[in-house]
């Protein structure tokens, strides 16, 4: 019989992938018998219901006036160590280097008995943030305390082993989707008619307007679709850059074309209405809103960053240029636009790869794999729930 573990998941809660990610991989988990404890300062955004053996701690900050803010890594280590020793866990597992992996190593030195770590690398913790040089000492220090190490790309491992001292093998296990929640089986008409015409079609972008996702590619993009094809753009998400691209799209004289929906819980419901996708960022570890696309029968053009080439099957599912090369993304919509027969085809092959090869069964099993190859690293053998 499979033993059941007790999974301690540490990750950021706020709108983003790696939260996202985690919060996947602690439900399919639980839903196998497992018993999970999430610990983070809010609830995760995709938490949202209740599930059997999930469990979630909120971090509580210590504020203290003669501190310039909040203690964080101090309070989530606290409550790491407290969470471990009360569910008895057998391993924690970190989402994103920064802060959690040392949180988790720090708690594994305070706690009564040591516990084995796993660390998953999701990108900016290692691309963007972990350049730092005093923050990069410390992110090849926790990489390489934690018991296992995995990423989300071939890409990412190899930048990884470039750029870091790491002294341990890095398994590689592809972000996956819950093909049941984003599904073409959300198109809803209503819904629709609030982005666009019935003879319109609609491009979308899905972000949180950092300057990595390239947002002004996008417009730059729209701007230069043919009138062929009437189309509207459909922004969904909010960031810093966001008043930026307003503006720019007042100077082209396109604001009346072009909805900006804000945060949204529920993303899926908007991806699934759009005619296509386009992702033009800088940095992509793997870009989840790609993925999610192509579960939602959805053609996607995107840049060719990263591991961006590891989720799209080019001129199959979607098309790939580098970042900045609005003038060909333009054209791959047009033709995108053009055929519905040709969009159609496009989205399906998008979702049979989102089926095949990001299969949330398997990847949770390779999890499943790797906590297994952490215990006997670390010398445990895992307690029967
Ligand atoms: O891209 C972001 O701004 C969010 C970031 C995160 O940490 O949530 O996303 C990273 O992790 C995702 C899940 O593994 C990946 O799909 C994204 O590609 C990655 N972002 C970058 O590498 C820039």
């Amino acid at each position: 019989m499979m033993n059941k573990l007790r999974i301690g998941i540490v990750c950021h809660p706020s709108i983003g992938g790696s939260g996202l990610v985690a919060t996947q991989l602690g439900i399919g988990l639980a839903r196998l018998g497992h018993e999970v404890h999430f610990i983070a300062h809010k609830r995760p955004f995709k938490l949202l219901s209740h599930h059997d053996n999930v469990f979630f701690h909120q971090v509580d900050e210590v504020n203290y006036p003669l501190f310039e803010g909040p203690l964080h890594t101090y309070s989530l280590t606290a409550k790491i160590v407290e969470v471990v020793e009360q569910a008895k866990l057998d391993l924690v597992h970190a989402h994103y280097s920064i802060p959690h992996s040392l949180c988790a190593f720090l708690a594994s030195n305070i706690c009564k008995y040591s516990f084995p770590i796993v660390t998953t690398i999701h990108g900016t913790d290692v691309t963007i943030v972990g350049q730092d040089d005093a923050i990069k000492r410390l992110n090849t220090f926790s990489m390489n305390q934690s018991t296992l190490l995995t990423t989300v790309s071939h890409f990412q491992r190899q930048y990884i082993q470039q750029e870091f001292e790491v002294n341990q093998p890095i398994n590689v296990v592809h972000n996956f989707i819950d093909t049941d929640d984003f599904t073409p089986k959300l198109v809803d008409k209503t819904l629709r008619k609030t982005l666009a015409d019935d003879d319109e079609k609609i491009l979308m972008h899905v972000s949180n307007f950092r300057a990595l996702k390239n947002t002004q590619t996008v417009v730059n993009a729209f701007s230069q679709l043919s009138d062929d094809t009437k189309s509207k753009l459909v922004l969904v998400g909010s960031g810093p850059d966001i008043d930026k691209i307003r503006t720019q799209c007042r100077q082209l004289n396109i604001l009346d074309k072009v909805t900006f929906t804000g945060s949204v819980k529920n993303v899926e419901r908007f991806i699934a209405n759009a005619d296509c996708l386009i992702q033009p960022s800088y940095r992509e570890s793997f870009c989840m809103v790609i993925l999610e696309a192509m579960a939602c029968g959805v053609p996607t053009v995107s840049s060719n960053v990263d591991g961006i080439p590891e989720v799209v099957d080019e001129g199959t599912t979607g098309f790939m240029f580098p970042p900045e090369d609005a003038a060909n993304m333009a054209m791959a919509i047009n033709k995108i636009f053009a055929d519905n027969h040709y969009q159609h085809q496009l989205g399906q092959a998008g979702r049979t790869r989102a089926m095949s090869h990001f299969n949330t069964e398997v990847k949770i099993s390779q999890y499943v794999d790797c906590y297994h190859q952490t215990l006997a690293i670390h010398g445990h053998s895992a307690t029967a729930c």
